[in-house]
C-alpha cells in the first residue's frame, strides 16, 4: 500500500495511525504541498479534488482520509473492532466522521492552517466553532473512554489528530480535562504514531 500525504497534515495523520493500528506495512510517500505537487496533473488522476491524503491499494486508489477509514476497516478489520455493525454504534461512528470532516476541518483545522500555513483564512471564526465543538465534546466525553462504545473505532481516529494538534491553531486544550484525558487513551493504543508538533501558535503555558 502507499499512502500519499504530507507529515504535517492532520487528514494524512488519521489514515497514517490508522494504517499503524491495524499494522499494515505501507509506504509513505511525501506529496510538496508548498510547490503544488497536489495540483500536478499526476496527482489530480488520483484525487481531482487536489487534496492528500490518497492511498493506493493494489488497483484500488482511494481519497477522502474518513472514506480511507472505511476502506480499511471494511478490508482489514477482520474483527469489526473499529467499525461496529450494530445500528446505532455505526451511525454514531458516521456522526464524529462528518464531524471530522465538518465542524473539526472549520474548527481546529482551519485555525491550526492560519498560524502553521500562513493560510488568509478566518481564524477568529474557526476558533469560534473549535471552542463550541469542544465543549460539547468535553459534556460529550464524561464517563466514556472513547467516543462511541466501550473501545477505540474509526471515530477516535478520525477526531484524534487535529483535536490534539488544537493548541497549534491557538486553542486550548487547557479547560478540557475530559477531551485531554480521551487524547491520553488514543495515545495509549498500541501502533499508536504521533504527528510532528509544531510550536506555532501554542501559548507558552500550553507547550
Ligand atoms: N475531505 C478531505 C479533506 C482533505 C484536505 O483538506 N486536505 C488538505 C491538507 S490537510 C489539502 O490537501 N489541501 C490542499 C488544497 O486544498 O489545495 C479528507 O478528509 O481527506
Amino acid at each position: 500500500m502507499k499512502l500519499y500525504g504530507s507529515p504535517l497534515s492532520g487528514h494524512t495523520h488519521r489514515v497514517q495511525l490508522f494504517l499503524s493500528l491495524l499494522k499494515l506495512p505501507f509506504e509513505f510517500v511525501t506529496i510538496d504541498m508548498a510547490n503544488r505537487q497536489n495540483r500536478s496533473a499526476e496527482y489530480l488522476e488520483m484525487n481531482a479534488f487536489g487534496e492528500v491524503p490518497v492511498l493506493r491499494d493494489g488497483d484500488v486508489v482511494l481519497a477522502d482520509s474518513t472514506a480511507i477509514l472505511v476502506y480499511l476497516a471494511a478490508k482489514y478489520d477482520a474483527g469489526g473492532r473499529w467499525m461496529p455493525r450494530d445500528p446505532l454504534a455505526a451511525a454514531t461512528v458516521q456522526r464524529w466522521l462528518s464531524t471530522a470532516s465538518g465542524k473539526i476541518a472549520y474548527g481546529p483545522c482551519t485555525a491550526r492552517l492560519v498560524t502553521v500555513f500562513g493560510a488568509p483564512l478566518d481564524q477568529e471564526r474557526a476558533i469560534g466553532i473549535a471552542t463550541r465543538l469542544f465543549d460539547v465534546l468535553e459534556q460529550e466525553l464524561d464517563g466514556r473512554d472513547y467516543l462511541v462504545g466501550e473501545g477505540a473505532t474509526i471515530a477516535d481516529v478520525a477526531a484524534f489528530s487535529y483535536i490534539e494538534h488544537a493548541p497549534e491553531g491557538g486553542v486550548s486544550l487547557k479547560p478540557y480535562p475530559n477531551i485531554r484525558a480521551w487524547l491520553a487513551k488514543v495515545r495509549a493504543l498500541p501502533g499508536f504514531v504521533a504527528m510532528p508538533s509544531t510550536k506555532a501558535g501554542v501559548a507558552p503555558e500550553e507547550v
